[in-house]
């Protein structure tokens, strides 16, 4: 069993956010056309307290409950299976969905059989790339969507290092095009 496990799809890490990934908003289109291709549909939201030690950090993003924390609405948000929340803890980063404090991923993965975990969304250097190798570690088969991920590059190179950290340790790269055998030219 397959699942895909969108990460932070959050409209502060959108290009009109606060902590943005500059090419956020491109991937948005790509997620609402694997969705087509899944039964099983995970979303995790970056949730934090208005006090938290992660905002020393960062920039204020992802406040629970705020406009920014929300998934745009350009997203086939109904496909949506379950909505998972991290970094809820105001002593908690909360980088990896599997942190997730509200369900317990692994057990909810589990409980459905899967084995493949397709993973997208935003960003790539720091909750992408925390949960990839949490995934990795847990014995999933990991697949990292990169056409459908995008990274902040708060110093350029940085989202290189990411894709050459996840793939060094097990994670398989593809793009929209080749699972959903749709070619845009
Ligand atoms: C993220 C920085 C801080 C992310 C979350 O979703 O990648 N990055 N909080
Ligand atoms: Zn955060």
């Amino acid at each position: 069993m397959k699942a895909l496990l969108i990460v932070d799809l959050q409209n502060d890490f959108l290009p009109e956010g606060t902590l943005p990934a500059p090419n956020g908003d491109k991937v948005v289109p790509e997620i609402n056309k694997l969705m087509e291709h899944f039964s099983l549909i995970i979303a995790s939201k970056d949730w934090h307290p208005a006090n938290s030690v992660h905002f020393k950090k960062w920039p204020v993003h992802c406040v629970a409950g705020s406009k920014g924390a929300e998934f745009p609405f350009s997203l086939n948000r109904p496909k949506i299976d379950l909505v998972l929340y991290k970094g809820t803890n105001d002593l908690d980063d909360g980088y990896s969905a599997f942190e997730a404090t509200n369900i317990s991923l692994d057990q909810h993965l589990k409980m459905h059989a899967v084995n493949s975990l397709y993973i997208c969304g935003l960003t790539t250097e720091y909750c992408v790339k925390n949960t990839v190798l949490d995934a990795l570690k847990a014995g999933y088969e990991t697949f990292v969507v990169q056409d459908a991920t995008a990274g902040v590059n708060a110093h350029p190179g940085d989202e290189k290092a990411a894709w050459d950290e996840m793939q060094k340790a097990g994670a398989k790269l593809t793009t929209t095009a080749a699972m959903t055998g749709v070619y845009d030219f």
